[in-house]
């Protein structure tokens, strides 16, 4: 069996299931990918999380876990220096019309096709592989764009006709707070908007991610065919668990 690149992965729509990572813990890294998480969604968008924490995130991953980086902004100095890293794909949160969607695409992509500039740095081995890096970068590392204000819902037509999209993410908590209902991301009106998202993105054959934050919260959203998954925060694992267990014998 040939082993598929998460990108050949993503594409493809099979079934990815990935937690977000806020601490810098080599250990937390460990025990997702031993506990069999497909990939890991390291978040520099909500947390303290420096670039060089992501970096030993990705270190201590290998090729136990897919890492995924979300950059905080459409901003090329994140952009550029989260990819030289060298992560399997990028997250590019509160892109809102199909202007934002193709300057983040383009900031993702080396000429002729981008802007992305050029480095040398773990991503490339350090100089070693320079070229087999910047020959497949391109077309290897995925670029996944998040729809999560209600602009973007109305721009979702134009926003999925950018070249360049391997998946739309969905966060329902910024999408709740931009429909004024902060939050409350089982409400009709979040779930319409969120529909319709998927409507549009299904005709175009662009695979869908969203984030839940429990288990059962995603469960309805594979069914419907979702399939870039993630579940739970760990500081909000390690509060639940922790509070079960006060809660249990206090
Ligand atoms: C959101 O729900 O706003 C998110 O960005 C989840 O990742
Ligand atoms: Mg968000």
């Amino acid at each position: 069996m040939t082993n598929l690149s998460f990108k050949q992965k993503l594409v493809r729509s099979d079934l990815l299931i990935g937690t977000i990572v806020t601490l810098p813990a080599p250990e937390i890294t460990e025990i997702y990918s031993q506990a069999g998480f497909d990939w890991l969604f390291i978040d520099l968008e909500h947390s303290t999380l420096s670039i060089k924490d992501a970096q030993a995130i990705l270190q201590t991953a290998g090729e136990k876990a897919a890492c995924l980086i979300r950059v905080p902004s459409i901003d090329e100095a994140w952009i550029k220096r989260v990819l030289d890293i060298g992560p399997a794909g990028i997250i590019i949160p509160q892109v809102k019309s199909a202007e934002e969607a193709k300057l983040a695409i383009q900031l993702c992509k080396y000429p002729p096709e981008g802007l992305r500039s050029v480095g040398l740095a773990r991503a490339h081995e350090y100089g070693e592989k320079f070229q087999e890096y910047v020959a497949s970068a391109n077309n290897e590392v995925a670029v996944v764009l998040q729809i999560e204000h209600i602009d973007a819902v109305h721009n979702i037509e134009e926003i999925i006709k950018v070249p360049g999209i391997d998946s739309l993410f969905i966060g329902p908590y910024d999408l709740s707070a931009s429909m004024g209902k902060t939050g409350q991301v089982t409400d009709p009106e979040i779930q319409n908007a969120i529909a319709h998202v998927k409507k549009i993105a299904e005709e175009a054959n662009i695979p869908l991610g969203i984030f839940g934050a429990s288990a059962d919260a995603v469960k309805a959203y594979i069914e419907e065919g979702y399939s870039l998954i993630t579940v739970g925060i760990d500081t909000m694992l390690i509060a639940k668990t922790a509070k079960d267990i006060v809660n249990a014998l206090k």
